[in-house]
């Protein structure tokens, strides 16, 4: 049995969705709590640059990003060749409404929420300003919020119309909730989990579903030294050395995200390339290697010179 390590905070919805997986499977694991700002040390000690949350440490790999998070996950689970998955069209539904309310629904709920929401702290602001450039203002917020409500207005009516249509209940017609259904409700369970961000017009089909899993909070420095304990998911990566971009095993490279994050790239060696993945291997606070696993969608790889002149 793998050891599990969540890196998040409670605020977090992407966390959310990923501890919801967690529940959905009854997948036993630790939790390793962060502030919602940085710094956060817990992380930097694992050699880790990128600067968001979740991150997952399943012994000895880390895993950066959602996506890449459940299907490790999930190819666990089922017992999947994770290069070459067997999907079936449940599969590809399931995908699709991954990729519909992140990149769909959870914009819109971004501009909703209300201005005097106490995450909003000014320490917030100013720190999530290096993720993603100048906050915006107060008032320009509120000019957003009619054009994002708008939009969620029309996806809570996709919803109701389209993905449960014939009153189904779960939207894969299933009689309980599925992996599809978490995929689906995400970002509206965390925008009517904010107080003033909908109002009672809005109808609530947020789902929770309790299993008697078993969450342990541990220390940064407990994480740690479970993760040194364990060893690495496979003994080496596979490598493609055919890849279009030429890159090297065992060069220095640094791998950020493309769209927000860009300036906490995480540095490493490439000991591992395929049509999915970035595998680099880092060096934690006492010099032990860990493994970093980040998708190739959404992610940039950048070769570092090590040449003196
Ligand atoms: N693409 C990432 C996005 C993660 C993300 O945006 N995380 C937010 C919290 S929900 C975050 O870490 N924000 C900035 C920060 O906490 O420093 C994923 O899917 O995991």
């Amino acid at each position: 049995m793998s050891s599990i390590v969540v890196y998040h905070y409670v605020e977090s919805p992407v966390s959310q969705l990923v501890r919801w997986y967690l529940a959905l499977r009854e997948i036993d694991h630790s939790q390793c709590l962060q502030p919602m700002t940085r710094p956060r040390p817990d992380v930097a000690i694992l050699g880790v640059g990128y600067r968001l949350i979740p991150l997952v440490a399943i012994d000895r790999d880390i895993f950066c990003d959602t996506p890449l998070i459940l299907d490790e996950l999930e190819a666990r689970t089922k017992g999947q060749e994770r290069t070459t998955p067997k999907v079936t069209a449940g599969d590809s539904h399931e995908r699709f409404l991954r990729q519909w309310s992140t990149e769909s629904v959870f914009p819109a709920v971004v501009p909703i929420l209300p201005s005097n929401m106490p995450m909003l702290s000014d320490e917030f602001l100013r720190d999530r300003a290096q993720l993603t450039g100048p906050s915006l203002t107060r008032d320009q917020r509120k000019l957003l919020r009619p054009m994002g409500l708008s939009k969620l207005r029309q996806e809570f009516h996709f919803v109701e119309t389209v993905l449960l249509a014939e009153d189904q209940l779960w939207i894969l017609g299933t009689s309980e909730p599925s992996l599809g259904d978490l995929y689906a409700v995400w970002p509206f369970a965390w925008a009517i989990s904010i107080p003033g961000a909908l109002d009672g017009r809005f109808v609530s089909i947020a789902t929770e579903r309790s299993r008697a899993i078993k969450v342990t909070t541990v220390n940064g420095e407990n994480a740690r030294q479970a993760i040194l304990g364990s060893s690495f998911r496979v003994d080496a990566e596979v490598f493609d050395k055919l890849d279009p971009c030429g890159y090297r095993l065992d060069s220095l490279v640094e791998v950020s995200p493309t769209d927000w994050g860009k300036n906490n790239p995480t540095r490493g060696k490439l000991v591992g390339l395929s049509v999915q993945e970035y595998i680099l291997e880092v060096e934690e606070k006492s010099g032990g290697a860990l493994r970093v696993h980040f998708p190739r969608r959404g992610f940039a790889l950048k070769p570092v010179s090590t040449s003196k002149i």
